[in-house]
């Protein structure tokens, strides 16, 4: 008997063999998808992972701000930072009135403090005085145009109607919306934290930045060595528990060294020792993700609230 070209058993090896194949086959198939799949998973889960962290520090820093507005709590209370594994908040508590009032700067007579601060951020004086003329147009009631001011005609010009305002600002971003401002605000972005609209325009000389102080009473920055030692306490830092009390214009004066009697009676119009607007910033982190959220309260009523991106 001849035998047939393929034995059962041979045919039962193809056929094992070609399974194997389909298998190997179908393991190589499912192995693409299932890479496919992981990459499209891992970009998923990456974007998914932002939101988390992102949704996670804004919760740590609404915590820390809950803790922040409590009327009972210490501008050094331990209770001000916390932070655990992968989280946690830091707050930081002063007033408002530590910053100036630019509102108070430009409608009063003399715009001396304003043409410091200019002189301050190392701007050339032609564009200190355009730019300090076109602020005070902006916010004065009528249309008459200072000498290097910018008004109605003068914004028409530049292609906008319906400005300026023509009345104080009611919040910093206003501000950017005169001419002059973008330059400050490409060559100084920092110029923000200078200003506020809230206060009666008195700095709180017990909160303010050294630099402040320096522009609010003419002196050079080393000038100011006796007055934040003071203001520090023996610590040499400020918010502790040790930190001394500024509480007059004359102990101001005496610790600068200043005795012009023009600078005098400046110091004496412009400063104050304990600010009633509370603003209270707290950042919360989370893995690398932070969020700042910034309360402005006067008798524990929030008058402004905002938050800013992850720096
Ligand atoms: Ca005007
Ligand atoms: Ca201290």
């Amino acid at each position: 008997m001849k035998a047939s070209p393929i034995s059962p058993r041979r045919s039962s090896i193809c056929q094992r063999g070609s399974s194997l194949i389909a298998v190997f086959w179908m393991i190589a198939v499912l192995g693409m998808v299932l890479f496919a799949a992981t990459k499209l998973l891992a970009t998923d889960t990456a974007a998914a992972r932002v939101m988390r962290d992102r949704m996670q520090a804004k919760r740590y820093a609404e915590m820390g701000l809950e803790v922040g507005r409590h009327p009972r709590i210490e501008l050094y209370d331990p209770l001000l930072s916390m932070s655990d594994d992968s989280g946690g908040y830091s707050v930081s508590i002063t007033t408002e009135e530590a910053r100036f009032n630019i509102n108070i700067l430009l409608l009063n007579s003399d715009r001396e403090i304003l043409r410091r601060i200019f002189t301050y951020w190392k701007m050339r004086p032609e564009f200190a005085s355009k730019l300090s003329d076109a602020l005070k147009d902006w916010v004065d009631a009528d249309d008459k145009i200072s000498l290097n001011g910018a008004e109605k005609r003068e914004y028409e010009k530049l292609g906008f109607d319906h400005l300026p305002f023509n009345r104080p600002f009611k919040n910093l971003d206003e501000m950017l919306l005169v001419r002059g401002m973008e330059t400050v605000n490409a060559a100084y972005p920092g110029w923000r934290d200078w200003f506020t609209v809230y206060g009666d325009g008195k700095v709180d000389v017990n909160e303010a930045r050294p630099e402040f102080i320096s522009v609010l009473a003419a002196v050079p920055m080393e000038r100011l060595t006796p007055l934040l030692t003071l203001r520090n306490g023996r610590d040499g830092a400020h918010h502790t528990i040790d930190d001394g009390r500024l509480n007059s214009a004359a102990q101001v004066a005496q610790l600068l060294g200043v005795f012009q009697p023009k600078i005098v009676q400046d110091l004496q119009q412009w400063v104050q020792f304990a600010g009633p607007i509370r603003r209270i910033e707290s950042t919360g982190s989370y893995n690398s993700m932070r969020r700042k959220i910034i309360l402005i309260t006067q008798n524990n009523q929030t008058i402004w609230r905002g938050e800013m991106p992850s720096s």
